[in-house]
């Protein structure tokens, strides 16, 4: 695909990241790797067309065919989430979630959402975030005790704030969630529910999570984290609110969709609808709890002690690290991670007290057990050996080592 540019700096870049991801060891939590047939849909021609409306409804000629395209990842989405209801232009995870909040809100407006530091995210609310800016969002907060979510302590604050919709779904949370328990309080307090699962929607898809879909009123998704779809965003909601949500869409917020990005969502989906996702899911939470398992044996402390999805948060207070620290040293050894916020952080945003892993990359590598234990030994190895820089660059070369045997899908 590459063998086309012709600009050699552009090139030059493209082939050292490319390299960097065979080397390197992802763990980033919300990346992975999309198969390459979603990346060749992304270097098509439907990046030149312009389709601003929806299937049937253009406000551009010459749309027939985008018109499939966009049906046809629409009639995928639906099938696979059990949804009434699928708007596929959202261009990313941020603007999904303002439309929801521009189609069912009034500017001022309560909502009831995860606190950033507790595992929320920017779009939920937080005041440096439109969101934040335009809707008054109160917060609720995991249990600092066991870090999970204190449904009580959730109804009890929705029913003192009486929000107009309630969030669920977060960057930086293990564990299951109660989506009964939060359709209820949002029942008994006449919200709306919103379920933002970017960070889970391939576990759902395949059926290893429960789904929020059939029941919630609005349910957003990146489709590039665990979906291992093109970088962008689906919206799917029950049939009343349809019209609202397209129009919060377009016009409401975006222009043109990004039709190649369609086509490569609706391609994504359809491998989703695959068995093989099914084991593909199973695996990236075996993989995620028995690395929780291995770095809590070698001494680590695992928010809310463990996993049930793809992602786990280490407090790193015990090993006397901060957050930045780590991240730094595991980038020297290859192995790529991000900062994170631990629930009640005493430290700064920028440089935090944890650790956030996940292992959705890595499983779509093909590692099971076996390598993943390489990873916690090298983890911890990395950490103990943070100022040499010696040992990070001899378990670089061990990473990369086993990174080129298990290289991620490529598409050129
Ligand atoms: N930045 C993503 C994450 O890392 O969780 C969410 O937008």
């Amino acid at each position: 695909m590459t063998n086309t540019i012709k600009d050699q700096t552009v090139l030059r870049l493209i082939a050292e990241e490319s390299k960097r991801q065979i080397d390197e060891l992802e763990l980033i939590a919300s990346e992975n790797y999309a198969s390459p047939a979603v990346l060749a849909a992304l270097a098509t021609p439907l990046a030149n067309k312009y389709s601003e409306g929806y299937p049937g409804k253009r406000y551009y000629g010459g749309n027939h065919i985008i018109d499939e395209v966009e049906n046809l990842a629409i009639e995928r989405a639906k099938q696979l989430f059990k949804a009434e209801h699928v708007n596929v232009q959202p261009l990313s995870g941020s603007p999904a979630n303002l439309a929801v909040y521009l189609a069912l809100l009034q500017p001022g407006d309560t909502v009831l959402s995860l606190r950033l530091d507790h595992g929320g995210h920017l779009s939920h609310g937080h005041p440096m975030n439109i969101s934040g800016r335009l809707f008054n969002f109160v917060h609720y907060e995991v249990d600092p005790q066991t870090g999970y979510l204190d449904m009580d302590q959730i109804r009890k604050q929705a029913k003192e704030t009486k929000p107009k919709l309630i969030v669920a779904g977060f960057s930086a949370y293990s564990r299951e969630i109660d989506w009964v328990g939060f359709h209820n309080i949002a029942l008994e307090v006449g919200a709306y529910t919103l379920a933002d699962i970017s960070h889970t929607a391939g576990l759902i898809a395949g059926e290893q999570l429960i789904n929020p879909v059939p029941f919630f009123d609005v349910v957003t998704t990146t489709t590039h984290k665990t979906l291992r779809g093109p970088r962008g965003a689906i919206i799917m909601c029950q049939t009343k609110l349809a019209k609202k949500i397209d129009q919060a869409v377009f016009p409401g917020l975006q222009g043109g969709p990004h039709d190649n990005v369609t086509a490569a969502k609706a391609i994504a989906l359809g491998e989703a609808l695959e068995p093989s996702f099914k084991e593909y899911a199973h695996q990236v939470i075996a993989n995620a709890q028995f690395l929780a398992k291995k770095l809590q044996a070698a001494g680590y402390s695992i928010v809310s002690g463990g996993t049930d999805n793809h992602l786990m948060i280490i407090d790193l207070r015990p090993q006397n690290i901060t957050g930045r620290e780590a991240e730094l040293a595991l980038e020297k050894a290859g192995l790529s991670t991000s900062r994170s916020t631990i629930p009640g952080d005493p430290r700064p945003p920028f440089n935090p007290s944890g650790l956030r892993l996940g292992t959705a990359a890595v499983t779509t590598r093909g590692f099971k057990e076996k390598e993943i234990e390489h990873i916690a030994i090298w983890f911890d190895q990395a950490l103990k050996s943070r100022d040499n820089n010696q040992t990070l660059a001899a378990i670089k070369q061990q990473v990369a080592d086993l990174g080129r045997r298990l290289p991620p899908p490529q598409y050129y």
